[in-house]
């Protein structure tokens, strides 16, 4: 009993450390901003929390129909690796879903998705 005791207080502690040991890459800010409504972009960049591994990570945009709108690979930023990139082919005014992956130092990729609007 003592010992399945002394099991549980570890666990718990283990459990209590998990947060610091894992600290994931969260999405800071993006251009286009989520819900911006505005001209055309000519790429996506996304700010993250922390720096981003060069493998496991994908920016997809896609319009109203599902349609890709890359133009390429999404790249780090050559100076800040903590800011990933990625080049639009010409976007027609519309609604466009910007899907993300992306993983930290501990190789857990992270996802998120926001929208914008592209206007005349
Ligand atoms: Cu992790």
């Amino acid at each position: 009993m003592a010992s399945c005791r002394a099991m549980i207080a570890t666990l718990g502690l283990g459990l209590a450390l998990i947060p610091q040991a894992h600290a994931h890459p969260t999405l800071v800010r993006s251009e286009p901003p989520a819900g911006a409504k505005e001209k055309a972009p000519a790429g996506v960049a996304l700010y993250f929390s922390e720096k981003i591994q060069p493998v496991f990570n994908k920016i997809e945009v896609t319009d109203a129909r599902g349609v890709r709108c890359e133009d390429g690979k999404a790249l780090l930023d050559t100076s800040d690796r903590s800011v990933l990139r990625i080049s639009l082919k010409p976007l027609q005014p519309g609604s466009y879903l910007v899907k993300w992956r992306a993983a930290g130092t501990d190789s857990h990729p992270m996802e998120g998705s926001f929208r914008f609007e592209v206007t005349n």
